[in-house]
């Protein structure tokens, strides 16, 4: 029965406030009996991530594998494939995930790797977006859900949640105010998502 279930295995590296929002919807929509999906563990890629301990509060298995370990990215995405592997994963979820991740890695879960990435895409791949949406004199900003492919923020765009920039903006307060929007985004996207994925 439970071999059947869909795994859901969660990358991070600092707050992990969306990963939270993915656990605390797969409890109170009850995922597990509703989809047959259940987030099984949570890994970071920095030791000191606070989402750590927040996966823990909610009652989620975490685990550090610190980047700053290996010599290469390389190695390091063998020693994530696995630990992300060893859950049986139907799903991995970036969330605010901060390593660039190599081809090799990103094909061995194609079509099963999500992000959220805090722009529009296309429009300002990469980091700082916030500050380069300001700086561009954009009046929206927003964030989109992504397939993960080889080639940095392209993958297919699965969810897209849209937000004002207001006069004065700085990036924190426009961070802070997609944020906000993304915790509604991306749990509801996983959500949809779910269905259309074999359990491993
Ligand atoms: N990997 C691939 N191959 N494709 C994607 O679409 C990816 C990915 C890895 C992460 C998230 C992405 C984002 O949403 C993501 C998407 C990190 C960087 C980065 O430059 C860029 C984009 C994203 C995540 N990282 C630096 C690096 O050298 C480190 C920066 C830091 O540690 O602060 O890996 O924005
Ligand atoms: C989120 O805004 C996410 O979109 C962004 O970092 C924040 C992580 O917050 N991701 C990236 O910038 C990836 N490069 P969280 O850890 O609290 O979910």
């Amino acid at each position: 029965m439970s071999a059947r279930l869909k795994n859901i295995v969660i990358l991070i590296s600092g707050a992990g406030t969306n990963m939270a929002a993915i656990i605390r919807a797969a409890q109170t929509q009850n995922w597990e009996s509703q989809l047959g999906a259940r987030v099984v563990a949570v890994i970071s890629s920095h030791a000191d991530a606070s989402g750590l301990a927040l996966a823990q509060a909610l009652g989620v298995s975490s685990e550090a594998l610190d980047h700053r370990g290996f010599e290469s990215r390389a190695a390091f995405d063998a020693a994530l494939q696995a630990r992300i592997d060893a859950h049986g994963p139907a799903l991995v979820v970036l969330a605010g995930f901060m390593r660039i991740l190599t081809p090799g890695f990103v094909a061995h879960y194609a079509g099963r790797m999500v992000n959220i990435h805090p722009s529009l895409l296309p429009a300002f791949t990469g980091l700082n977006t916030h500050r380069r949406a300001i700086e561009a004199g954009c009046q929206v900003a927003g964030a989109t859900v992504h397939q993960v492919t080889a080639e940095l923020d392209h993958g297919q765009i699965l969810a897209q949640a849209v937000v004002p920039v207001l006069p004065g903006d700085s990036p924190q307060a426009l961070a802070a105010r997609v944020l906000e929007q993304e915790h509604l985004l991306y749990p509801q996207a996983v959500r949809e998502l779910l269905p259309h994925l074999p359990a491993l």
